[in-house]
């Protein structure tokens, strides 16, 4: 057939710097090579290696936007590409480098002081220290806002109790962002704190039978009266905002990153209907097969020239919340049906491990849950529509 642009109609390349052209090149590279080999292995054990941390330091993703501390100073297209890149590999891989940049690198970064700058950055960001981010707790996961967890102050210190729950690396984290409430205060009083994993009355546990995203630990953090020193506060949060900015950020690159896994699942449909014979023909040459592979190719590239949009207004300094719970939502949603669409094109063999297809499908099952459920996001838009909440 003749050469056209059909993996790229929009010609979203075109809108790409030397720079962020490269990191897409390298970090592609890096994952065929890293991660993709034992993906499958990995998935099945329900194992993360956590010496890719300091590869990933390496080649430049965690905190990539910082121009500080050791981050490359990239765009936050760039780090869309990444995410991008990630997650055409596993969801897990994705979750791990955006749950270090956005919701542990960034709060530190932007409401931390300069010695806590100083001695956490460095080490998160070469990827020498892993990061949590502890919001959830069991009764409180749509509507933080309803958190147990409590700090109060004392002569040397806070003292914070409570539990968190369903934590991205909470099992293999060295510093913990938790967030409370201050004790016989209301929602608003909410403050983040950095804690350590030796930190007395501070404990994790693992959940062991997630059947989604089995790559990332996810776990439990309990704490137990645990007194932590006066510099633990992140003394620049200005309440909710401050939380929903380091959301914002992991949003973002979730949007991107679930394209990705759905361009893989595309991507792996197409060429197996081009080489299945069913009735004495490739399957790519009946009609119903062509309409599923437009259709993907047209989610896909709508998608990320919306992506594309973003992160040029993001990287302007422009306000993008709206764009961002547009993108969470519909993405989410549309690689879902990419990743079942081509589960059925592959008919038995979809089932397969080594299609990849079905792990993508079920890790997409948590990135439409975690970082605001598809329906919340709806909600959000509603209300920043109609000025009216439902929540
Ligand atoms: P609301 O009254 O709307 O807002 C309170 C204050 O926050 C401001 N605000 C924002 N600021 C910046 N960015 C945003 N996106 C913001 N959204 C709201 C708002 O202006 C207000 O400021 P102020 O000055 O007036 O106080 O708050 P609400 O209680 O009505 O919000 C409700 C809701 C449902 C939207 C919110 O609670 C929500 O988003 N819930 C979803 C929970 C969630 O996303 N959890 C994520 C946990 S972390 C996670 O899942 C990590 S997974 C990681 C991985 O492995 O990749
Ligand atoms: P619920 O809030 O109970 O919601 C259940 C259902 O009800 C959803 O479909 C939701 O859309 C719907 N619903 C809720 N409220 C309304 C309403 N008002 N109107 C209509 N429908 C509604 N959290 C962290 O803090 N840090 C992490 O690192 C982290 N990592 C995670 C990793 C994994 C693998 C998973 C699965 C979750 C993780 N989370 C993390 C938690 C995640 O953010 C929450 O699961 C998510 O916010 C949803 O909360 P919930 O599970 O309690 O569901």
């Amino acid at each position: 057939m003749k050469q056209n642009n059909w993996f790229d109609p929009f010609y979203i390349q075109s809108h790409l710097s030397e720079d962020e052209l490269r990191i897409q090149e390298n970090v592609r590279e890096f994952c065929e090579k890293e991660l993709k080999p034992n993906v499958i292995e990995m998935n099945r054990k329900n194992q993360f290696n956590i010496d890719l941390y300091p590869k990933f330091g390496d080649l430049g993703v965690l905190g990539q936007t910082l121009k500080t501390h050791g981050g490359s100073s990239t765009s936050n297209l760039a780090y869309g590409l990444v995410a991008y890149e990630f997650e055409k590999i596993d969801s897990s891989y994705r979750s791990s480098i955006s749950v270090q940049s956005s919701l542990v690198i960034h709060p530190i970064n932007e409401f931390g002081t300069e010695n806590q700058k100083n001695k956490y950055l460095p080490e998160l960001i070469s990827g020498r220290k892993i990061g949590c981010f502890g919001l959830t707790e069991s009764e409180a996961g749509s509507d933080p806002s309803s958190m147990k967890t409590t700090f109060k102050e004392v002569n040397d210190g806070y003292i914070i109790s409570g539990s968190k729950n369903w934590i991205t690396n909470a099992p293999i984290a060295d510093v913990f962002i938790i967030w409370a409430l201050e004790e016989k205060k209301d929602y608003k009083s909410i403050k983040g704190f950095i804690l350590e994993k030796n930190f007395k009355g501070l404990k994790t546990s693992q959940i062991e039978n997630k059947t989604s995203l089995k790559i990332s630990p996810t776990g439990q953090i309990i704490l137990d009266n645990v007194l932590v020193p006066k510099d633990s506060l992140l003394e620049n949060t200005n309440g909710w905002k401050s939380v929903f900015s380091c959301l914002n950020k992991a949003r973002f690159g979730i949007s991107w990153g679930v394209l990705g896994a759905a361009t893989e699942c595309w991507m792996i449909a197409k060429e197996y209907v081009e080489n299945r014979i069913m009735f004495k023909k490739p399957l790519a040459s009946n009609q119903l097969i062509q309409k599923k592979l437009s259709e993907m190719q047209i989610e896909i590239n709508l998608g990320l020239a919306s992506c594309l949009l973003t992160a040029k207004a993001l990287d302007d300094g422009k306000e993008i919340i709206n764009a961002i719970s547009i993108l969470k939502k519909n993405n989410c949603q549309k690689a879902l049906d990419i990743c079942r669409d081509s589960r059925d094109m592959l008919g038995a063999n979809g089932l397969l491990e080594e299609y990849h297809v079905m792990r993508h499908l079920v890790n997409l099952e948590t990135v439409k849950t975690y970082e605001g459920a598809e329906d919340i996001h709806s909600l959000i838009l509603g209300k920043n529509q109609t000025g009216i909440s439902s929540f």
